[in-house]
C-alpha cells in the first residue's frame, strides 16, 4: 500500500467509483514505486526517464480513455483525471508525456485521422512502441497559435512542409509528430514520422523547470509527407484547440497531485520539526500556512470532479475547462512556495520534492494556456466581448 494518504478533507472519495479508486490507487503505488525513487536524479541531469516508458503503458496511462480495440483501457475520464493527478504527484514532466501521448497524439489520430493512421499509430502509442510530439506553437506564435507561419504545399503525392516549431515536449524522442501547418491558408494536422528528409528535432536546453521532460525544435526545410499523413477530418484553428482542451483536462487534476505532494511534505515536517521548544506545526501562522494548502486543494478536487462529470456526460465546455486549468495551476504553485517556506532551508534541497515542483509549476503555468490567456477566453465567454481582436 502507497505510504502516500492522499488529501481528502472532504470524503471526496465516497464519490468516486470502485473502478475510479482502484485505478487511482494502481497510478498511486506505480508512482512510488518506479517515478519518486529516481525522479531527483533525472531532473539533475535533466533527463527524461525513458525507461519508464513501457511501464506506464502497462498501467494504461496513455490514451486510458479510447476504445479497447486500439489497446486503451476505455476508462472514464475522472479515472483518467486522477491518473494525470497522481502521475503529477511524481513529476509534472512525467504526467507532461502521458498528457501529449493521449491528449494531443492519440486524441487527434483518433479524431481527425483515417482508419489507416489509426489502426497503425494508436496500438503503437497506446502499447508505448511508439512516442508522439505535438507541435503548435512557433518562435513568434505561442499565446496567439492562430497567426502560425509554418506552411504546407500542395505537390504531386504529397505536401512540402517549411516553418519551425518551439518548446516542443517529447520532440527530440518522438517516432510521430502530430504538426499543424497553413494548407492554403487553413489551418491542418499532418503526421510527420521520425526520420522524413527535411526534418530535424534539436533538443532546447538550460532548463531550470521541467527538467525531467525533453522540450524541442522541429525544423522543416523543405520537408516532403505523403498524402496519406494529411490528418483528413482537421480543418481550421478548432482543431488543435480541441486537443488543447484534452491536455488542459489532464493539466487541471495533475496540478492537484503536485499541491498534494507540497503539501504532505510540509505537514509531515511541520509536525516533527522543533523550534523554540515546540513542532513548528504547532504555531498559528504554521498553521494557517498549511490551512490554506488543504483549502485550496480541496476547492481544486472539487472543480476537477465535477469537470469531469461533465466531460462524461458529454456536457463540457471548453471554457470550463479553461477554468479549471487557471485556477488549479494558480493554486498550485503558491502552495509550492508556501511549503518550500514552510520546511525552511531543507525547502530548497532534493531531499524533499518542493523546489522541484516549485520550478515545475512555471512551465505548467505558461504551457497551454498562461493564467491571463485563460481568464480573456473565460471574460470573452462570459461578456460576450473578444479582447483578443
Ligand atoms: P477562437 O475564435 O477562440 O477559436 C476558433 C474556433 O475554435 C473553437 N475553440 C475551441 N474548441 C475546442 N476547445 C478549445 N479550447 C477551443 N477554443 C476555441 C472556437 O469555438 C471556434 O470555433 P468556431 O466553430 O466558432 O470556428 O480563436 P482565437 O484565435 O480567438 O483563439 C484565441 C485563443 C487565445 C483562445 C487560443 O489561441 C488559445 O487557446 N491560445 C493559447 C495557446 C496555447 O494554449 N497553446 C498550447 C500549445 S500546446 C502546449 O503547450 C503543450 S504543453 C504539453 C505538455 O503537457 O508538456
Ligand atoms: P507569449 O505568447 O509570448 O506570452 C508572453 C506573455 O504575454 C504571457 O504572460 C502571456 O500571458 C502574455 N500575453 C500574450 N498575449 C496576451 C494578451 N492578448 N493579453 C494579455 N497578455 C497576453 N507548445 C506546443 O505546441 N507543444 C508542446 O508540446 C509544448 N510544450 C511546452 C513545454 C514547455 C516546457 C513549455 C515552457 C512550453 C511548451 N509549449 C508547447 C509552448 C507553450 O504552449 C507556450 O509557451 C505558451 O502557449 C505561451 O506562448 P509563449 O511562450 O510564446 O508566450
Amino acid at each position: 500500500m502507497s505510504r502516500f494518504q492522499g488529501v481528502d478533507y472532504y470524503r471526496l472519495d465516497e464519490l468516486l467509483s470502485e473502478e475510479e479508486l482502484l485505478v487511482r490507487n494502481t497510478v498511486r503505488q506505480f508512482v512510488d514505486d518506479h517515478v519518486t525513487p529516481i525522479i531527483e536524479n533525472q531532473y539533475e541531469e535533466g533527463t527524461f526517464p525513458i525507461h519508464l516508458v513501457l511501464k506506464m503503458a502497462e498501467v494504461g496511462l496513455f490514451g486510458p480513455t479510447f476504445p479497447a480495440k486500439y489497446g486503451c483501457a476505455e476508462l472514464n475520464n475522472v479515472a483518467y483525471g486522477l491518473m494525470m493527478q497522481e502521475l503529477e504527484r511524481g513529476d509534472s514532466g512525467v504526467r507532461s508525456f502521458a498528457s501529449v501521448q493521449s491528449g494531443l497524439v492519440m486524441y487527434p489520430i483518433f479524431t481527425f485521422g483515417s482508419e489507416e493512421q489509426k489502426d497503425y499509430w494508436l496500438p503503437r502509442l497506446a502499447s508505448g512502441k511508439a512516442i508522439g510530439c505535438f507541435g503548435l506553437t512557433e518562435p513568434d506564435f505561442g499565446s496567439n497559435p492562430g497567426g502560425m507561419v509554418t506552411r504546407a504545399e500542395k505537390k504531386d503525392g504529397g505536401f512540402v512542409l517549411n516553418g519551425a516549431k518551439m518548446w516542443i515536449t517529447n520532440g527530440t524522442i518522438a517516432d510521430i509528430a502530430v504538426v499543424w501547418a497553413k494548407l492554403d491558408g487553413e489551418i491542418k494536422g499532418f503526421l510527420i514520422e521520425k526520420g522524413t528528409a527535411g526534418f530535424t528535432a534539436p533538443e532546447m536546453k538550460g532548463k531550470h523547470s521541467l527538467r525531467a521532460s525533453v522540450t524541442s525544435e522541429l525544423v522543416f526545410q523543405d520537408c516532403f509527407i505523403p498524402e496519406a499523413n494529411l490528418l483528413p477530418k482537421s480543418g481550421g484553428l478548432k482543431s488543435p484547440l480541441m486537443c488543447l482542451t484534452q491536455a488542459r483536462y489532464g493539466i487541471a487534476w495533475g496540478a492537484i497531485g503536485a499541491a498534494m505532494d507540497c503539501y504532505d511534505a510540509a505537514l509531515r515536517f511541520a509536525q516533527k520539526r522543533v523550534q523554540f521548544s515546540r513542532p513548528i506545526g504547532g504555531y498559528q501562522m504554521v498553521q494557517r500556512k498549511l490551512v490554506d494548502m488543504v483549502n485550496e486543494i480541496t476547492k481544486a478536487q472539487l472543480l476537477c470532479l465535477q469537470l469531469g462529470r461533465l466531460k462524461d456526460l458529454n456536457r463540457l465546455k471548453h471554457t470550463q475547462v479553461s477554468m479549471a486549468k487557471m485556477n488549479n495551476v494558480h493554486m498550485a504553485l503558491p502552495i509550492a512556495r508556501l511549503a518550500r517556506d514552510v520546511l525552511g532551508a531543507a525547502g530548497i534541497t532534493d531531499e524533499y520534492p518542493v523546489i522541484r515542483h516549485m520550478c515545475n509549476l512555471e512551465s505548467v503555468s505558461t504551457y497551454e494556456g498562461t493564467y491571463d490567456i485563460h481568464a480573456l477566453i473565460i471574460g470573452r465567454d462570459i461578456t460576450g466581448l473578444d479582447a483578443f481582436e
